[in-house]
Order: C-alpha cells, then structure tokens, then sequence
C-alpha cells in the first residue's frame, strides 16, 4: 500500500448474502478486493467470486457509447428516440402496450426511480424483474402467510440454531459465505444438526448429518408430513397458535394423517430418514428452514414456502433467535426490488397493488397523474405478449432474457418481432444486445452509486471507486431522463442517488404508522454527506421509534387484517407423469465460480479454472443404458429446444435427472444454453417457472473426433459441431468435436493465423494427432485430436502458454501429450484462489493430511477464500471411503 491507494468500503454485486467489501485502487490503476472486516454479513470473508472481483473490471467488453440500429449515437438523441417511441406506443395502443424487465441487480435507487415511472407515470404495471424468475413464490407464500413479504430472520440465526434444515439451496455454492458462517457454528457448536434436502447430492452435503435426496417436486408432501408428525408427537406451539394465527385446523385436515410409508412412497425416501427428520425438528426448538430455488423455482413454488412456513407457525418457531423460515435471496438486491415493488403485481414500500387505500397512499405520495390498478404481465407472459405483438416498446435493463427465461428461443424470437427494444447493459457481448434497436451503456459495478438490500434485510451501499468509463451512465439517471423526456420532469428531477434513497425512505415512512412491514422512516431526512458514510443496517427502522430486535413475528404482529399469521392449507399434488419420449427430469442451477450468464466471471481465468466446460449430470447406471461414456458429448432435449454438453458420470444425481448448469450462453459454447430446454411451466400463485423440472430425452451425441487447444488469441470463427470455450492465463482454452472426420491440420488452420513453425505428429491407426504452433520464442497453440474424448490432463496444457518463451522441452511434452514425469499433473482445480488440483490433494491426503485444515496447512488449499472447503472434505471423505473399502477387501480376502 502507498499512501495515494484509496480504500473504498462497498458491497459485493453478486449473491443476496451481500458481503462488505473493501476496494483498493491502487497508484497504477489495479484495484484489488478484501472483505470488509466490519460488515455484518461477513465480517471480512469473501468467496471465490467475491475474491475474483479485481480480475473483472477490464473495459475491453464494456458498452461505452449509446447506439442506435447497431450505430454510435450520443445521450440526447438515444433518449429522444427512447421517450418519443414509448409516449408514441401510449398514445396509440394504451400503457398497457409497453414494458419494463428490470433485474435484481440494480441498486435500489434505479430500481425506484424505473418503478415510479410505469406504475405512476405511464399507469401500466407491466414491470417485472428476474426476480420472477428467482423470488416470486417467496413473496407470494410470504404474503398468504404473514400478510406482506417479509423475511423474519437475521443471519445470526444460522449459527444460534441447533437444526439448520437446507431446502433446494445449495449454498455452499451459491451463499458461500453465509454457508461459512454456517460452517463455523457447527464447528463451535457440536449439538448443531444440518439437514439438506435436494434431490442432488451437492457440495452443500458436506456438513450434513442427514441428505434428505428427495423425488423433485415433492418437498410438499414432506413438509405436509412433517406438520402432522409435530401435530402428532405433541411438538404443537398450541399458545402461539391460538394467540397469533388462523387456519391451524383446516391446513392439518388437508395435511392429512402423518404415514411414513406414503410419504416414502412420494417422495421415494426411506421411511427411517424421514422418521428420523421428523423426530429431529419435533425435538429441536431452535430449527431454521434456509430454502432457496429448489423450493421456488417449481410449479407449486408457492405452496412449497407455505408447507415449510405452517411447520415454523405451528411451532411458534418465527422471529426468536435461532428460529424461523428463511428465504434466502439470490441476487445482490433481489430484497431492495421487493422493497421499492418493482414486480408487475407489487406496489411501491411493500404496498399491494389490490389495495385502493394502498394504491391512493402511493398515488398521493407521488403526486401521479394515474397509479396502475391492476396487476402487469408477469416475466414469463410478458415475453408471450412481446411474442404476440401486443408489446410495441420494451426496455430491458441489467438481465438477459433471451439466456434465462425458459422456452428461451422463443424469447429471441419476441425481441425478434418486438417494434422497439432498449437494452441497457454494461457488456458488448451480452447475448440480448443483439436484439437491442437502442443501446444504452450503463455504470458497472464499481462505477455504480446506491444500496442493496440482503437477505436478512440489510441495507449497505455499493460506492463508487472508479470514473464512468467513455459515456456510460447509472440506470436510475437513464430513467429519470427518459421520463423527463416523456413530459414527467417535475416528479423525475433526481440530482443524485441520495436524492432517491430519501425519497423512497420518505414513503416507507408515509402514512404507515406502524401498519406496513417496510419502514426506513429513519433515514427519510438523510443529507447527501450521511448517505456517503451511511453504514449498513437493518430494517425496520422507522423515524420515531427504532426497534430493539428487527426479527418479525415472535409475538404475532402479522400484516393481515386480523394481524394473525394464516396457514395455508396446501396439498400436495405429485408431479406431472413423464411422457415417454422425454423420461428424465432436466433440473438445472449454478456452480461455484460463476455467476448467471458469465458475463463478468467468465472474465477470470482463475474462476473458469474450476469448471471449465457445460456439462450434464448423469447418474452411471442410466449412462449404462444408454450407452454414454464418461467425457462423452449427449443431446438433453424437449419439445422446446436442445443442448449439446459434456458427460458427467456421477451417482450425485438420482436414476432419471439430469443436472445442467444454467451459464453457458452463445458466447462460451456452441449450442448449452440450457432455458432453451427448459418448459414455460410456472406456478398459478408467483408466475415463476419450474427451471428445476423439465422432462427431457438424453441421448449420446456420436461424434468422429474430439479435440482440444490451448490458444493465444480466441477465434473469430469455430467451425465444429460442438465447442465450448474459456479464458485461460495467456490465452482460451477449446473443447470441440464433429461428427464428420476432416483433415486435421485444415481444423486447426481455421482457427488462426499461426506461421509456418510447427511441429506435429499424426497417427493415423489411432487417429490421433497433436500439433503445436511457435513464433519465435513464443507458443501460439497446441492442439490435441482424437477418435474419443481427448486423454490429456488440462492443467498441464493449460499451463503450456503461460510457460517461459523459448522453453525447449515444450516441443516434446506437446508431442508426447503429457508433462514428464517429474512434474505429476495437478488435476482438475478445486481451490481457485491458490490454483490446488484434485491429484495435489488426493497425494497429500494419502500422506496423512486427513483434515481440511491439514490439507490447508500442507497446500494452502481453502485457506483464502475458503469456498472450496467442502469440496476437498468430500474428497477426503472418499478417499477414506476407499480406505475403508481396501481394508474390506484385504479382511474379506
Ligand atoms: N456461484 C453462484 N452463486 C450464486 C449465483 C450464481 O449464479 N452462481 N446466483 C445467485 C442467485 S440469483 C440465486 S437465485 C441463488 C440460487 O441459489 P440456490 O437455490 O442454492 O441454487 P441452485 O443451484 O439454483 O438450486 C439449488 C438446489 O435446488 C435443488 N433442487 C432442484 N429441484 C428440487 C426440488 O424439487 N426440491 C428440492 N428440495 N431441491 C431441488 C437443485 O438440485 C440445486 O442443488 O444463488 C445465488 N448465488
Ligand atoms: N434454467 C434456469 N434458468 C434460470 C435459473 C435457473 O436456476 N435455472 N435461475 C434464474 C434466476 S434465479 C436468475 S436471478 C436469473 C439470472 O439471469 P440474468 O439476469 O439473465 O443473468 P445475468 O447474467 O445476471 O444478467 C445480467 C445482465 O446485466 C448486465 N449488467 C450487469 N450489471 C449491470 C448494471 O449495473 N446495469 C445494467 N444495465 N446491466 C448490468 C450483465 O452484463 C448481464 O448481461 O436466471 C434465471 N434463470
Ligand atoms: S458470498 Fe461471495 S458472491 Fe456472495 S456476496 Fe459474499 S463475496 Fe459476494
Ligand atoms: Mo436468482
């Protein structure tokens, strides 16, 4: 550090846990991350994602200017275009024929200022978010339940319970350091029990005492089951009930009679793990339920979050320390879009849009003209209505929905027929630009002004620590300006970021008096300076009375009329019978080391080193049967579309799923963008869609060749039936094959202009050929073909460009396909942070380091960011499952 380095405190821009994070710029330009020490959600930890930050904030793929049909424009001429074509579409077809699809990933001041524009402004409430994709049965099962969308839980509570139930989250992966401190409880305290229940076996399963491997789709039975067990066993809260709820009796007589064996039947669980699940929330008072898109991303999402909240309110287990249901929110602002009501059935300040009184306490606030009075079209119908040409304007902002919404090819095709697309975006490559009639560069992170909200309802800002690049420019001042622009000017004349925040705490304030959930009253008259410096917190704070503990609900105090907390009977209905054509389950999720669609992660080698590749998971005894082979390529495919992607041959997935990533788009591989497979099925309650259960058919891809290269400049063009590509130190690494063996030299002369210094050797029998490109000193690529999947080790070959020019002993590695002897291959990368390979492991393990933390202490695996703590457990838990089976095998023999 130098004393011209500043050290700016912000918030990570990735998941809902919303880590404090401190960037340093330094003298040269370089930033570089840590977390933030004093930041309550993490108190210094960041995940490898967090961690990575420094590496993605390059400009080379940054959107710098507007443009207008693909040409340079300038500000004023974008928005006269954007404001004159959506009051043109108002004036002829009604609001109702333009829409806004925002993001979780804008800062709540964006997100505000966007909200008040449709819903007040041009009257329509067709804006709607990603978060219907992610949140929506949350906030619809909060709202049956507790009468508005309220999480009751903090954190803290994760670590003082002594039964931590993990429902469809995988959060090891997803929540890493929430997953952490989680972690850490347990390791401090022994009594403390971790439940997961999903139908893989995840990285999350490490610190479980019970993997509960569900049939997709039935956690309502479980859960209906589990009520009638505690009603059953004497576990009720029978004062809680009576003082503070309704509908206790009626959600039981739906429950029906707890009978293990037909919830075994199912939910296909063995009675005893069930019982033993049952047995162990009946006697543990401190439990909390952490659910995540397992649970809400389903066709009977909401009735999910409600069978798990009947449990916690028959318990009387809600808002104590150590106890409660928690949501937990996947982007880092998923809550503050809640808060300002940005999805199309949602009003501002947690207000409901049914509500006259509400929409007249919103109305008067902003002085509108209108206030939209019935619901807007939620994300999934939305796109339909684009689709339909009944959208004649849409402004897209910070998501893309031509990757993440399922039936996603016919999402292109609607922005296809759409009359007028706005797309704001901070990347060149993002796959939705192409659609884009005016484009609009947006502030990126680091650039950005504003605050986020948390899981736990934490509000922190995310400051800015670097000038706006070329002409980019915050999403809130682009909607204020547009709106000036269409005529609103005196409602839209935010200066700053502060200037909205006040505003909007201004109204969580208004006529609420204690009636509404969301209040920030506090904060109301807070002056430019003191949002500057503002210091993370927790709502509620209302301007009068502050409150001691910010848990809901230990003492009732819904927002019902009645204020009593309602169950809500659901019963369960077993999913949809397969079709014969399709017999498998597609469910699809995240990885460790990126983020949604790629855009900023994939900019890191080091996060790409983890996982390199698309791929599916197939449990081995179906590979078997369908004859596919471990690195294989298969087909996964529906009525809706296909994906081609590497085999992955695990008995983490149950006999009939398959599991693919949802992050590969058209950038980073020939054809895995997986929401093209996925069905347009959403829940009757939220409107989010099932992307965890497809029926889908899977079938070998056979292929002539399979190659791969290390490259140092990425190609144009990739003339293959299937590739995927990926940063690596010094250049892209490149998986491809085709089904049509061609000349193997012509395959590699397509992908550059690499000079005559070559070597290669080709062995026509085994139709193998590997070949290496040099100029001067420096290797431009190797290349490496085969009949089958290509048997050479990736770290080594990975590591091949980044080697010193001129380094002699290459030529011969390259040709002989591996590294010599003396230099063992690492293995596929497990720690990012300190680049440790599975084979690094695996060796120490065998040389005694038996724990993670001797694994630590040895290769200093897990001790940055620790996100890859459970992962080398899980290793060392097979390893002495070997051991174990070795010493079976010698006893037997
Ligand atoms: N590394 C990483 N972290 C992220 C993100 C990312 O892109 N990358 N994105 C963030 C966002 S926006 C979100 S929403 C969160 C999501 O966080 P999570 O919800 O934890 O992540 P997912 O992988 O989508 O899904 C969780 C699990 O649900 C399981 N599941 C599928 N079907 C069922 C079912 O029927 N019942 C049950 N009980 N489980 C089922 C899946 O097998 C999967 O393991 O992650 C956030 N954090
Ligand atoms: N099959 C399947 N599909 C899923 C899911 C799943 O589990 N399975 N999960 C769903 C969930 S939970 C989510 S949250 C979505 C996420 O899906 P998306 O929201 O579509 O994914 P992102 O990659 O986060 O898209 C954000 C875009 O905004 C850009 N961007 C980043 N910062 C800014 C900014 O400040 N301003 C602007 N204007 N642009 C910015 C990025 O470059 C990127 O292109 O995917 C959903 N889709
Ligand atoms: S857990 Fe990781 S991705 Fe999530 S906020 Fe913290 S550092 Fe960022
Ligand atoms: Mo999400």
């Amino acid at each position: 550090m130098t004393d011209n380095d500043k050290t700016t405190r912000t918030t990570c821009p990735y998941c809902g846990v919303g880590c404090g994070v401190l960037a340093t710029r330094r003298e040269d330009g370089t930033v570089t991350v840590a977390g933030d020490p004093h930041h309550p959600a993490n108190f210094g930890r960041l995940c490898s994602k967090g961690s990575a930050l420094g590496e993605t904030l390059s400009l080379d793929d940054r959107l710098l200017y507007p443009e207008i049909a693909g040409k340079r424009s300038d500000w004023d001429t974008a928005l006269d275009l954007v404001a004159g074509k959506f009051t043109e579409a108002i004036r002829d077809h009604g609001p109702d024929s333009v829409a806004f699809y925002v993001s979780g990933q804008i800062l709540t001041e964006d997100y505000y200022v966007a909200n008040k524009l449709m819903k007040g402004f041009i009257g329509s409430a067709n804006i709607d978010t990603n978060s219907r994709l992610c949140m929506a049965s949350s906030v619809a099962g909060h709202r049956r339940a507790f009468g508005t969308d309220t999480v009751p839980g903090t954190y803290e509570d994760l670590e003082l319970a002594d039964l931590v139930v993990l429902v469809g989250s995988n959060l090891a992966w997803c929540h890493p350091v929430l997953f952490q401190r989680l972690e850490a409880a347990k390791a401090s305290n022994p009594a403390l029990r971790v439940v997961v229940i999903d139908p893989r076996r995840t990285a999350t399963c490490a610190i479980a005492d019970l993997h509960l491997a569900l049939k997709p789709d039935t956690d309502v039975a479980l859960f209906n089951g589990l009520l009638s067990f505690l009603a059953e066993s004497n576990a009720l809260n029978k004062i809680y009930i009576n003082r503070f709820t309704e509908g206790f009796h009626k959600s039981l007589e739906i429950a029906g009679p707890c009978e293990i064996g037909a919830i075994a039947e199912a939910t296909g669980l063995e009675r005893r793990d069930i019982a033993l699940f049952y047995k162990m929330v009946a006697r543990t008072e401190k439990t909390v339920t952490v659910y995540s898109q397992g649970v809400n991303q389903s066709v009977a999402g909401t009735d999910k979050v409600n069978a798990i909240i009947n449990t916690h309110l028959a318990t009387g287990r809600i808002g104590k320390p150590g106890m409660g249901p928690f949501s937990v929110t996947g982007q880092p602002n998923a809550m503050g879009g809640r808060e300002v009501g940005g999805l199309a059935n949602m009003l501002a300040g947690h207000m409901e849009l049914e509500n006259a009184h509400h929409r007249r306490v919103v109305k008067d606030f902003w002085q509108s003209p209108v206030i939209a009075d019935k619901p807007g079209l939620k994300a999934v119908d939305l796109f339909k209505a684009v689709g339909a040409g009944r959208i004649k304007a849409l402004w897209i902002m910070a998501t893309s929905p031509v990757d993440s919404l399922p039936d996603a090819d016919s999402v292109a095709e609607a922005l296809r027929v759409c009359p007028f697309v706005v797309v704001s975006e901070v990347t060149r490559t993002a796959d939705t630009v192409p659609f884009a009639d005016v484009l609009l560069p947006a502030a990126a992170w680091g650039e950005k002004d504003g605050t986020v909200t948390n899981s736990e309802r934490r509000i922190s800002r995310q400051r800015p620590f670097l000038e706006l690049p070329g002409e980019a420019r915050p999403d809130w001042w682009q909607m204020n300006e547009a709106a000036r622009k269409m005529g609103f000017g005196e409602a839209f004349s935010y200066g700053n970021a502060a200037g909205i925040f006040r505003e909007h705490a201004a109204l969580s304030d208004y006529r609420n008096g204690g009636s509404r959930d969301f209040d920030i009253g506090a904060y109301k008259d807070v002056s430019d300076t003191h949002y500057d410096s503002l210091p993370p917190f927790q709502w509620p704070q209302a301007a009068e009375s502050p409150p001691a503990d910010t848990r809901f609900f230990s003492n009732g105090g819904f927002f019902t009329e009645g204020r009593k907390g309602r169950f809500v009977p659901v019963a369960f209905q077993a999913p949809r019978r397969r079709e014969r054509a399709y017999p498998f389950i597609l469910n699809t999720g995240r990885v460790r080391d990126q983020w949604h669609t790629m855009t900023r992660t994939a900019k890191t080698a080091r996060l790409m080193s983890h996982i390199a590749e698309p791929f599916a998971e197939i449990h081995p005894d179906d590979a078997a049967r369908l004859g596919i082979a471990a690195a294989e390529l298969v087909e996964v495919k529906s009525p809706h579309g296909s994906v081609i992607v590497r085999a992955l041959l695990t008995p983490r997935v149950r006999k009939g799923e398959v599991y693919v990533p949802m992050h590969w788009t058209d950038q980073f591989a020939s054809r895995a963008r997986i929401d093209a497979v996925v069905a347009p099925e959403t829940d009757p309650h939220s409107g989010q869609p099932g992307s965890k259960f497809t029926p889908v058919a899977v079938s070998r891809v056979s292929m002539a060749w399979f190659g791969f290269a290390v490259l140092r400049e990425r190609p144009s063009e990739i003339r293959a039936d299937y590739w995927a590509i990926a940063p690596i130190e010094g250049g892209y690494r490149l998986e491809f094959a085709g089904r049509i063996k061609p000349d193997f030299q012509t395959v590699s002369a397509s992908l550059g202009s690499f000079g005559d210094d070559r070597i290669c050797i080709e062995d026509a029998a085994e139709r193998l050929s590997r070949q290496a490109y040099w100029d001067g000193d420096l290797l431009q690529a190797a290349f490496f073909f085969s009949a089958g999947p290509v048997e050479v080790s990736r770290q080594w070959a990975c590591g091949l460009l980044a080697a010193a020019p001129g380094r002699k002993d290459l030529r011969s590695q390259i040709l002989a396909g591996r590294a010599p002897a003396d230099r063992p291959d690492c293995g596929a990368i497990v720690c990012s942070c300190f680049q440790v390979g599975c084979n690094q492991i695996t060796e120490a393990a065998r040389c005694g380091a038996d724990s993670v933390m001797a694994i630590g202490e040895t290769l200093q695996a897990g001790t940055n960011c620790g996100s890859c703590r459970s992962e080398i457990q899980t290793l060392l838990d097979e390893i002495a499952k070997e051991n174990v089976n070795d010493t079976d095998i010698a006893q037997a023999g």
